[in-house]
């Protein structure tokens, strides 16, 4: 009987050390300022917004720093398929071209990472055309 007792009040002795100790050490945590972690900055990603309309593309002309993603969305009324000039066969900046229709309400991205004046069409409406100057 006066083992246990003993043993009891051994075991509560110890928790309220612990405790005391783990609050000295919390409190201690929590109140001291991390200021060991800096934000982390990402590097600027330009991103442009093209709308593309039964009326064509908004804004027409755009001028932006290279690796700016343009990204056009179709908010007209048939698909966009956006691709560079000259048409049919593209080859001014043969990477831009969405090789599909772009259906009503999708987008199509493309990252600009060469300098120069970039004239766009949309593909299934040829007369609707854009374009984009990269400096
Ligand atoms: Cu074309």
């Amino acid at each position: 009987m006066e083992t246990k007792n003993i043993l009891i009040g051994v075991v509560v002795v110890l928790v309220v050390i612990g405790g005391g100790y783990w609050l000295l050490y919390g409190q201690k945590g929590s109140t001291s300022p991390t200021n060991t972690q800096t934000p982390t900055t990402e590097p600027n990603k330009n991103i442009v917004t093209v709308e593309y309309s039964g009326q064509g593309f908004s804004p027409n002309s755009i001028v932006v720093k290279s690796g700016t993603v343009v990204t056009w969305v179709n908010k007209g009324s048939d698909a966009m398929w956006v691709a560079s000039n000259p048409h049919p066969v593209h080859t001014n900046l043969s990477g831009l071209d969405a090789l599909k229709g772009t259906p009503i309400g999708g987008s199509y991205s493309y990252t600009f990472t060469k300098v120069g004046k970039w004239e766009y069409h949309n593909h299934l409406a040829p007369s609707k055309t854009g374009e984009v100057v990269v400096e």
